[in-house]
């Protein structure tokens, strides 16, 4: 999954976020429009050299190619590993006003049997927190860390491989020290709770938040300065973390990239590649509108991101110093 080179597409948007999209871009939000969404992204030409994984959500694992091949099995055949989003969502947290937790964790077990059944090799879960003069509270990092590391353990009892998701929100007008603190905050209760639960971090990725100022922050971070935090926080994950791979959440395409090309002159001892999501898949969606006629505009759209991010996870190595 963090081979050389490669990342990971996040393309498990829920009905909800998937259907407010493609009505943003024009499209009318039906299933079958969601399925030809998901069909252009994986059939893009030359994806697999960029791209080791997909993910996608549970609708669209159930769903098959215009052909009628199951998307599980269709990827594989193009050489990408299929994945699976597990978790139900971002809910409100009960005594913690504000604060969300994410839920699934009830019949995991037998869902992640039924996902490997129909050819998931890795599932992903993603926490969410808030940053605001007072949260994330200690509880709803707890929360949300415990939920994690319960996940992690099913699917490693399931043979499927987690990608571990805490994501600190860009949303705010914090400065990049508050979301650094946050972020370590958040790491530290993760690891925690998976040791508690004995995970195997040589067999989990993790799916961090860059250190980013706050979306209403005055200043934008250099590409330098973010790699320098955001690697910092991640030198308290163990040397056999499996590999790293940022989402990208909020940032332009192209700032997402350049921070990913500046985190390669930091030598680490595991992979750091992306698993991004909408700096992916927005140009592509732009570039569709749902028109049959401009797929192949999609498709460029979407393999002229991969490959930028594809070419900055190959600097690694090139970029470290001697
Ligand atoms: C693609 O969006 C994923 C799920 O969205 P929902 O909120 O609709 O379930 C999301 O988990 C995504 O995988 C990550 O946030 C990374 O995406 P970005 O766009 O932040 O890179």
């Amino acid at each position: 999954m963090t081979a050389p080179g490669k990342g990971i597409l996040a393309a498990d948007e829920s009905v909800a976020t998937m259907s407010k999209r493609l009505e943003e871009a024009g499209v009318e939000p039906t299933a079958e429009n969601r399925r030809r969404y998901r069909e252009l992204l994986a059939t893009a030409p030359g994806l697999a050299d960029s791209v080791s994984g997909i993910i996608f959500c549970d609708e669209t694992l159930r769903q098959t190619f215009s052909d009628g091949t199951p998307f599980a099995e269709a990827v594989t055949a193009l050489g990408i590993l299929p994945g699976i989003k597990v978790d139900t969502g971002a809910k409100p947290c009960p005594g913690l006003p504000g604060e969300t937790v994410t839920e699934g964790l009830d019949g995991l077990p037998e869902r992640l049997a039924e996902y490997a059944e129909m050819g998931a090799a890795f599932a992903k879960w993603r926490a969410v927190f808030t940053i605001t003069a007072e949260t994330p509270t200690r509880g709803a990092i707890r929360a949300n860390a415990s939920a994690l590391a319960r996940y992690a353990a099913a699917c490693q009892a399931a043979g499927i491989v987690p990608i571990v998701e805490p994501e600190v929100l860009m949303d705010g007008a914090h400065n990049r020290g508050r979301c650094r603190d946050v972020t370590a905050e958040v790491h530290a209760a993760v690891r925690a709770e998976m040791a508690l639960l004995n995970v195997d971090l040589a067999g989990i990725v993790l799916k961090p938040n860059m250190v980013l100022e706050g979306s209403d922050y005055s200043q934008q971070t250099s590409p330098e300065r973010v790699a320098e935090m955001t690697v910092g926080v991640l030198r308290s994950w163990p040397d056999d973390l499996a590999g790293v791979a940022f989402l990208s959440g909020g940032q332009s395409p192209e700032r997402a990239t350049a921070n990913l090309e500046a985190m390669q002159s930091h030598r680490t001892p595991w992979p750091l590649t992306f698993s991004f999501g909408r700096a992916l898949v927005s140009p592509a969606l732009a570039a569709w509108r749902g028109d049959p006629d401009r797929i192949a505009d999609g498709q460029a759209a979407l393999i002229d991101r991969v490959a930028a991010n594809g070419a900055a996870a190959r600097l690694r190595g090139e970029l470290q110093p001697v």
